[in-house]
């Protein structure tokens, strides 16, 4: 697929379901990734700050296998290599990862999704040619250590607003918040805790799909 099919097709989503094996409660991340697609996703991130490089390969070699057969995007978080290597469609860089220049000097064809926490960064990564771009954390969340500023909904929307790529949320949302988030104009919506901790992945997948949608 070239990068501008891989970029109508990321126009298009809905949810951007994250997966980490140790959020997953207990349960393989692989088993995860089927849940999710079988909930109608159309896009899975692998991210795994834990493992070795060899490990992240091999699952990122699985999760192709699975959402190349189901029509679903496969994007791979910090690892540049691991996502040419499995033939992933994209690679998702912050701030302490290969700059998105050198990227797309490798990866020409790879959707490139960028981490930003402010509207400064989000619009330097438009500027640099972002394919998306991540806003977030929005709330507090355990999943993300480090941070005290939090952007809630409002700031949120005024970064949104204020940029023409398409822009993924994220950061402690979950099934109670996600209506006001919608509200102010979130239209994709990535997770992990809030998808991965489901007890039924697929049926939360579902759900939150058709939240999202209604919310158009
Ligand atoms: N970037 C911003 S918030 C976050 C990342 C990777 C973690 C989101 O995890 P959760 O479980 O959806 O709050
Ligand atoms: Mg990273």
């Amino acid at each position: 697929m070239t990068r501008q099919e891989r970029r109508k097709r990321f126009e298009a989503i809905d949810l951007y379901p994250v997966i980490t094996e140790k959020f997953c409660a207990g349960r393989s991340s692989l088993e995860i990734c089927k849940a999710v697609i079988a909930g109608g996703a159309r896009i899975v991130q692998l991210r795994e700050k834990d493992k070795s490089w060899r490990e992240v390969c091999r699952l990122a070699g699985q999760f192709r296998e699975l959402t190349a057969r189901a029509g679903v995007l496969l994007v791979i978080n910090d690892y540049l290599d691991i996502a040419l290597e499995v033939e992933a469609d994209g690679v998702h860089l912050g701030s302490e990862d290969m700059p998105l220049a050198a990227a797309r000097n490798v990866a020409p064809e790879l959707i490139i999704g960028i981490s930003s926490h402010n509207l400064a960064e989000a619009r330097q990564a438009e500027l640099q040619g972002a394919d998306y771009i991540n806003i977030g954390p929005l709330y507090p969340t355990s999943t993300k250590a480090g941070f005290s500023d939090y952007l809630g909904p409002e700031r949120m929307s005024g970064i949104i607003q204020a940029i023409r790529v398409p822009c993924t949320v994220m950061g402690g949302i979950n099934p109670d918040n996600l209506d006001e988030i919608i509200r102010y104009g979130a239209r994709r919506v990535a997770m992990i805790t809030g998808i991965t901790q489901a007890g039924d992945v697929a049926g939360r997948v579902r759900e939150l799909r058709r939240r999202i949608a209604s919310g158009l």
